[in-house]
């Protein structure tokens, strides 16, 4: 149970993340990792040209490519906890919406360097993003598997357009470079057990090293704009919702995937 949830509402809502610490327990990490660490091993192994030379996260983890039954229901079942459903209905109260996972592992080659961005500039141009921010959210639940340097977000940016600084760093203008150091930037340090919640809409960059291995679980507050995004093979088979404690996350995604073939 999230205690104070009004509380967690409102520093989301103003600062555009929220951290929990020891929000897990040992146990629960340990049963994570284990699951994690068989996905990880086995894409590693079919991604190896791409994970030696640039990756940095992997997607879909919880598909049927790399994961067995027992493995994929043990994820949905995390995912679909009471714990999770309750903090995430904290900051996303309006019908909450699987979207997918990612796990985000430090890059091979030592030099590559992390990036600030805000995740809607990939798919639309800068009058859009400033759309996107005001209109949609997405939201992202970090699950790291180890201790980890964390996070680095701009506060309140999940709510307002880039200054000057963040915008020339973030899209590379006028010669900056997207690695570059932010004077609004704060640094999220992570421990195995610990939530953080963020928004997808902020700036934002991961921080490399300590061999870290991160879980994200996006959600999306249902724009049927984004159910295409959602991959049907990450989705639980009707079987495996009756084992979670609450399916609520899934069975929203599925509904609106229903409704955009209807129309
Ligand atoms: O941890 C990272 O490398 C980046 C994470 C990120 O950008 C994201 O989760 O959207």
């Amino acid at each position: 149970m999230v205690e104070n949830q009004s509380l967690c509402n409102s520093n989301y809502d103003e600062q555009g993340y929220l951290v929990i610490r020891n929000f897990f327990s040992a146990a629960e990490i340990s049963s994570l990792r284990k699951v994690i660490l068989k996905f990880h091993d086995l894409w590693k192994r079919d991604n190896a040209e791409f994970y030696q030379e640039e990756a940095f996260n992997s997607s879909l983890i919880t598909g049927t490519k790399y994961l067995a039954f027992n493995d994929r229901i043990e994820l949905f079942n995390f995912i679909g906890s009471n714990k999770i459903i309750n903090v995430i209905e904290s900051v996303m109260p309006a019908n909450p919406s699987f979207m997918n996972t990612q796990l985000f592992f430090d890059p091979q080659n030592r030099e590559q360097n992390n990036f600030w961005h805000r995740d809607c500039q990939y798919d639309y141009d800068e009058e859009d993003q400033k759309k996107v921010i005001d209109q949609t959210q997405v939201l992202h639940l970090r699950v790291p598997l180890f201790d980890e340097p964390g996070m680095e977000l701009v506060p309140g940016s999940h709510k307002r357009w880039d200054n000057d600084e963040e915008l020339n760093v973030r899209l590379e203008k006028k010669q900056r470079a997207s690695s570059e150091s932010l004077s609004t930037g704060k640094e999220i340090k992570l421990a195995a057990g610990d939530l953080l919640l963020f928004s997808a809409d902020m700036i934002h960059r991961g921080l490399y090293g300590l061999d870290r291995l991160a879980l994200d679980i996006l959600v999306f507050e249902s724009a049927a704009v984004y159910a295409d995004y959602v991959d049907d093979d990450c989705l639980p088979d009707i079987s495996m919702l009756d084992q979670m404690e609450d399916s609520t996350l899934f069975t929203n995604t599925m509904a609106l995937k229903s409704l955009a073939c209807t129309e």
